[in-house]
């Protein structure tokens, strides 16, 4: 495990770097101390390296580096973070949220989140690699104090009088044992460019998100989802809308089973236990029927990400190592709740990432099957079909309500099978494929009135455009006068109860295993059941190193390699080989590899035309080491 010293001896007063690891309901407030000398020693005191010939890029989901490189990078989102906030003439609340999700603990990283919540876009993308790359203090400096100068005169006069509103950012981290110090420097810079600072500690990805969807809500949240800001009051929001989720049952027989969540030995552990007790507190009396297991968290003796984790479990198709020692011990909480029950059943199971942005379903062999993965695609396809039927019930009782587009997005990794199901359901035109990356599918899903999108890794939400919440309203109107319907007003309590149980903002694990485990109780089905909506088509994934792996280009939706030019005709040649055949390589947007999919009728042809691919990867685009095969994928 790296570690950092921390060479911040002042950093004290930041007080949640100091704090056992525990969820802050409430951030703690930071006060600007502006002072462009405090910026300029910053960065003097981590400079960019002057010998490197290496371009620090913003990737797939920010600045995704070995943690050791990446304290010059922090000071720079300090000051690229109060950059974005005082762009904003109205004064919104930006985040940054510092970690490495699924990578391994010798990584870290850096997100930032806009004003929507969502991420960043592209204008602010091109901003962060300049700062992050730019070796002269003087000029970073100077460029600075030119834009502050710039944004704060834009902003009297907008707001016509000298008076601003503050500038604010949200930040807040993982679990890794350089997290604290590393977000100590995006501190410091912020606040010594004049930003307040809020932090929020130690937090999943999404509850950052939402933090600052929330701090921005008179202009971005959809008038349907209460105003909860901070951490509590996402957990609120999530369990209030759970039981609402829950409460539309007709069929009042309660469904006892257990969901074992393998938390990746990261931050998803402690933000699920949170919102468990958030359960616990409001539920006096309410028949929830699933005992929610958290289990593999950070102190558990598992590596983060290692051999755990929906990364693992999805990519290598196997389950994880459960690293709880007591997880066949029986415990209950004060309020008599079972949290472990005394055998655990692994026939429902759900793997988070290491910031809790995704998550897999997987059975483990319950009732005499095999191991079963249920990724992203099964997810999309879940949700579209509960929402499919949710609106036909009430287009039907309401035919005046406007025509809803209800479509999903993919990426290139999506299962040819479950493509062809979603087509089949959706139709064509509704099933979109978009660049591998939460900001592109979810950019890409806003062109419907209900925009489901998943990675097939299991990052993805719902999004929601305002027909959607025009039309809720008009139906609510026209039921409330109508003859009583009680299936249409069903319908009507399940779709208004969807987007605020749905994280808006981003991807988020813990609200999409509420969601899941919410429909699936409703249906009453198991994790079996729902495999069985369509068979997926054996699939292999494989990545391997090259020496540079900018070299490789890719068409916009990454199914076809553009350079090296030799690659695509080799790909083209084995996939004619494998009925079904399908097979795409990509640079990693997070890793220093180069990814391999392939997908074929059979699980031995899938195997053999992703090792073949691997094999022209290697050859083709200088890969490192011998080369690769199935049996030694990293
Ligand atoms: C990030 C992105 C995801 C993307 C994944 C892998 O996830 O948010 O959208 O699918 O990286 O990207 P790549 O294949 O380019 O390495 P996370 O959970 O690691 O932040």
């Amino acid at each position: 495990m790296l570690a950092i010293a921390d060479p911040e001896p002042d950093s004290a007063p930041i007080l949640s770097l100091r704090q056992p690891v525990t969820m802050n309901a409430t951030p703690i407030r930071l006060d600007p101390q502006p002072s462009h000398a405090e910026l300029a020693r910053l960065c003097d005191k981590y400079p960019v390296s002057m010998e490197s010939e290496r371009t620090m890029e913003y990737g797939t989901a920010g600045f995704r580096y070995d943690a050791a490189v990446l304290p010059p990078v922090m000071v720079r989102v300090g000051i690229l973070a109060t950059l974005r906030a005082l762009e904003t003439a109205s004064g919104y609340h930006v985040g940054v949220m510092v970690t490495a999700s699924h990578n391994d603990e010798s990584y870290n990283g850096v997100k930032i989140a806009d004003p929507d919540g969502g991420m960043m876009n592209a204008q602010g993308e091109r901003l962060a690699v300049y700062l992050a790359n730019e070796r002269n203090t003087d000029a970073l400096v100077q460029y600075f104090v030119a834009q502050q100068a710039k944004y704060t005169t834009e902003k009297r006069i907008h707001s016509g009088n000298a008076a601003t509103e503050p500038v604010v950012v949200h930040v807040g981290r993982d679990t890794r044992s350089h997290s604290p110090f590393l977000t100590c420097l995006v501190v410091k810079a912020a606040r010594a460019c004049g930003a307040l600072v809020l932090d929020h500690g130690v937090v999943t990805t999404p509850m950052l998100h939402h933090a600052v969807l929330h701090a921005n809500h008179v202009k971005f949240l959809p008038k349907l989802i209460p105003h909860r800001p901070h951490v509590d009051g996402y957990q609120r929001l999530l369990i209030d809308s759970y039981r609402a989720l829950l409460a539309t049952t007709d069929n009042q027989a309660p469904l006892q089973r257990s969901l074992l969540v393998d938390c990746a030995c990261g931050v998803g552990y402690i933000g699920l236990e949170a919102l468990l007790q958030t359960l616990d507190q409001q539920s006096s009396g309410f028949g929830s029927s699933t005992t929610i297991v958290p289990t593999n968290g950070p102190d558990s003796g598992g590596p983060l990400n290692e051999s755990c984790g929906s990364e693992y479990v999805q990519k290598m198709i196997i389950p994880p190592t459960w690293y709880d020692a007591d997880l066949f011990t029986s415990a209950t909480t004060s309020e008599g709740r079972a949290i472990k029950p005394a055998s655990v059943d692994k026939s429902y199971c759900a793997a988070l990432d290491g910031d809790a942005d995704r998550i897999v379903f997987f059975s483990e062999g319950g009732h005499g099957s095999d191991f079963f993965l249920l990724d992203g695609d099964k997810i999309a396809c879940l949700l579209c079909d509960f929402v499919g039927n949710e609106l036909g019930i009430l287009q039907k009782a309401v035919p005046s309500i406007s025509f809803l587009s209800l479509g999903v997005v993919q990426t290139a990794y999506a299962n040819g099978a479950s493509t062809a199901y979603l087509e089949q359901k959706l139709g064509k035109a509704n099933v979109a494929i978009a660049k591998t990356g939460v900001k592109h599918v979810h950019a890409a899903a806003h062109q419907f009135d209900i925009g489901v999108y998943f990675e097939a890794n299991g990052h993805g939400t719902i999004v929601f455009g305002d027909r959607y919440y025009d039309a809720l309203n008009e139906a609510a109107a026209f039921l409330s006068t109508a003859v009583q319907d009680t299936v249409a007003t069903r319908a009507l309590r399940r779709l208004e109860t969807l987007p605020r149980l749905v994280n808006q903002a981003v991807g988020d694990a813990l609200s999409d295993l509420l969601l899941v485990d919410a429909i699936l109780t409703l249906r009453r089905w198991t994790l079996a059941e729902w495999n069985a909506m369509y068979q997926d088509l054996p699939s292999r994934q494989d990545k391997i190193r090259v020496q540079d792996r900018s070299i490789i280009q890719t068409n916009d939706n990454e199914t076809r390699c553009l350079a090296p030019a030799s690659v695509q005709p080799r790909l083209d040649e084995l996939v004619q080989q494998h009925p079904s055949g399908r097979c795409f390589i990509r640079p990693s947007g997070t890793e220093d590899v180069v990814r391999i999919y392939a997908e074929a009728a059979t699980r031995e042809a899938a195997d053999t035309l992703c090792q073949a691919a691997a094999r022209v990867v290697h050859d083709e685009c200088q890969g490192v080491g011998e080369p690769p095969s199935i049996q030694s994928r990293m």
